[in-house]
């Protein structure tokens, strides 16, 4: 199952025809600088190409008006003059005579992305368009966009292929009002934006772009509005929302469909954005997505003004979109005062709306609201696009280049376990200075070889992931404690790494070497422990194990993920043992979700006996979307509250697991 690119260069012929300062940075080359980096980089070849085509009237209609349409099929008979008085009628966007045709080619481009991952060509893709589309209404154009070309998508979605939920994730710079608009009171179609905002004065400068517009009627909850008030925003800032707002309530959605509304003005470098997000930070929310809709996930360009950090990004979330391994994120230091301002105001605005933002804190004396308001109140000029321009270019290097290991998923297995398609079974010739050192340290009293030879084989592959090598691997042992140890010790102590340690099920962890942080070790258990004072051993005690599928879900979205992020470990090591109540369902997503860190080096060590599950493991670390779970109940109460306890108490060692601002959050009102 591939990726499908969709891009026609007949989308690079119009442009801006006059003077007009808002509209001169939507020029043709975006797409052609895009394109070219995704062929020079090889990322071109490794996709599916699907031809375009022109969306027809009827395809448009099920968005915009009638009378609309008519007026824009007239545009390329219209002289000069024509056409600026045209465009006059409508906000920062611009006419030309072929931008009729281009406008149907992107909705068009984005409709064959839809049907050919609904069809099952391929998994996923992404569609390289012009003119964009998620500021377009049903009667207008607006913000460079002629016809919305993501909300077309997701009506016809619906219509042709009977799709029930689509998730919409807009992390444009902008807010996508013309989509807002088209599905505020539809409860199938989920709307997440986040945007500059600046309390209403950055462009559009909507009410409607708040926090606390949700949607209308039935519904009310399904669209989501994250407000940037300050320019400058970060990875971690981006990281933060997605676990503590978006990757929640899209769990809980569970959409059938995802289409990002990929726009890359949110991205450093963007004149508009004025953002700080390097454009890796792109493989991590195109990866988070990926779990989501049985991997059914369409990309569509909106915007990006900065032709560097553009063609980096696009090429950032095309090569997630491939399968390989993110690259370890940088500068995650924690979201900043006015983020986890907008992150409290939209959990609270929401909490009534998704059970997984139940206990989301109460805004206190509507402190950050007034603030909202007063600012209206007091400066009633808005931003006319005539700030003088900074005379600072911003600088950032370049991402590394991701080079994926030449062996995915290797298998450390016993030789009646017969091994999946495309994993590889992996044996190492025994390195007589591992083994001694294994007998010394763990098998003093033990004459079993068997076990032995198996622990050497791990440390090899271990050896081999910290040389990219190989990417991830799995290995059935007889003792998942004890092969934990060995990997443990041997990674910390040998190969000076930093471990992520994820234990689901009751076991002996690891102790010792947690106080020098360079282990994490996050428990899963039933088992009530007694707290722990050190910031590296994480006990998560939820009441029903973790059979509770949307308590174990929330605890891996929003305590889990922001703790791997934050730790930035270079080897993940995930353990189960054969009694943990956990579901193939929940566990894959586990495992993929955690390929986000660690450039994917995920070791899985798993009890000899639960060759059953060997299969289900290996699809996700082969990186294969997790099957969806389904929309997910209420998580237990006991859970939550033990789970908010618990970001109570770490918040100030870990910053990204904060949701709210240090001022505001005084509350923690349940
Ligand atoms: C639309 C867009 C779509 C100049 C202000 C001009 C232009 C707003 C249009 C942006 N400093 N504002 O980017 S993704
Ligand atoms: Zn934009």
């Amino acid at each position: 199952m591939g990726t499908a690119l969709l891009y026609d260069e007949e989308m690079t012929k119009y442009k801006l025809l006059w003077v007009d300062p808002a509209c001169k940075i939507e020029v043709p080359e975006r797409l052609t600088v895009s394109h070219e980096a995704l062929i020079k980089t090889g990322l071109a070849d490794r996709c599916v190409s699907v031809p375009v085509r022109e969306a027809t009237d009827a395809d448009i209609l099920l968005v915009h008006s009638e009378e609309y349409l008519e007026a824009v099929k007239k545009t390329p008979y219209m002289t000069l003059e024509d056409l600026m008085e045209f465009t006059s009628h409508y906000g920062d966007v611009y006419f030309h005579p072929n931008i009729y045709h281009c406008a149907k080619l992107a909705a068009g481009a984005t409709l064959q992305l839809v049907d050919s991952v609904m069809t099952g060509k391929v998994r996923n893709g992404m569609a390289l368009v012009r003119p964009p589309g998620h500021h377009s209404m049903r009667s207008a154009a607006n913000g460079f966009c002629v016809f919305n070309n993501v909300a077309i998508a997701a009506q016809y979605a619906k219509q042709k292929y009977g799709v029930k939920r689509v998730l919409i994730v807009d992390w444009d710079v902008h807010h996508g009002q013309g989509v807002q608009y088209a599905f505020e009171d539809d409860p199938s179609v989920l709307y997440f934006s986040w945007h500059r905002y600046e309390h209403q004065k950055f462009w559009p400068n909507l009410r409607d772009s708040d926090y606390d517009i949700v949607g209308k009627e039935k519904g009310a909850g399904f669209t989501m509005n994250v407000p940037w008030n300050t320019v400058g925003m970060k990875n971690s800032d981006y990281l933060s929302v997605f676990c503590h707002v978006l990757l929640p309530v899209a769990y809980e959605f569970c959409p059938d469909l995802v289409l990002v509304c990929a726009g890359f003005d949110s991205a450093i470098g963007d004149p508009e954005g004025k953002m700080c997000a390097s454009p890796d930070i792109f493989a991590h929310l195109t990866h988070l997505l990926m779990n989501l809709a049985g991997g059914k996930l369409c990309a569509v360009l909106e915007g990006g003004y900065n032709l560097t950090s553009l063609h980096q990004s696009v090429c950032q979330t095309v090569q997630t979109l491939l399968g390989d391994p993110a690259p370890r994120p940088a500068n995650l230091d924690g979201p900043s005062t006015s983020a986890l301002e907008s992150l409290h105001c939209v959990r609270s605005a929401h909490k009534q709306y998704w059970s997984c933002l139940k206990h989301a804190a109460e805004l206190p004396t509507s402190e950050v609201s007034t603030k909202r308001i007063k600012l209206a109140e007091e400066d009633q000029s808005l931003d006319k696009g005539e700030e003088e321009e900074s005379a600072e270019e911003e600088v950032w290097p370049e991402p590394p280049k991701r080079v994926a290991p030449p062996v995915r998923t290797a298998l450390i297995l016993p030789n009646d376990v017969a091994c999946p398609d495309r994993c590889q079974r992996f044996s190492s010739s025994e390195d007589t200075n591992i083994v001694n050192k294994l007998r010394e340290k763990f098998l003093k009293d033990s004459a079993d070889n068997d076990a032995l030879t198996a622990l050497s084989s791990l440390i090899a592959l271990v050896e081999k992931m910290e040389k990219n090598e190989i990417c991830n691997g799995l290995a059935l042992v007889r003792d998942v404690s004890m092969a934990m140890m060995c990997v443990v010790q041997h990674a910390a102590t040998a190969l000076n790494s930093r471990v992520l340690v994820v234990c689901v099920g009751d076991m002996v962890v690891p102790g010792h070497s947690t106080e020098d942080g360079k282990t994490l070790v996050v428990q899963f258990s039933n088992k009530e422990a007694e707290d722990q004072k050190c910031k590296y051993h994480i006990p998560v005690c939820l009441k029903k194990g973790s059979g509770d599928v949307s308590g174990f879900m929330q605890a891996v979205l929003s305590l889990l993920l922001p703790l791997g992020y934050e730790y930035d470990p270079s080897l993940v090591l995930l353990a189960r043992t054969a009694d943990s109540g956990m579901c193939d369902g929940v566990w894959q997503q586990l495992t993929g979700l955690l390929q986000s860190l660690a450039q994917g080096n995920t070791l899985v060590l798993l009890q000899e006996g639960e060759s059953g599950c060997v299969d289900a493991t290996a699809s996700s670390l082969l990186g294969e979307a997790a099957r969806p779970l389904g929309q997910l109940p209420a998580p237990p109460p006991g859970d939550m509250e033990t789970l908010e306890r618990l970001r109570q108490r770490l918040q100030a060692d870990w910053k990204l697991l904060q949701t709210t601002a240090p001022d505001t959050g005084g509350s923690d009102e349940h």
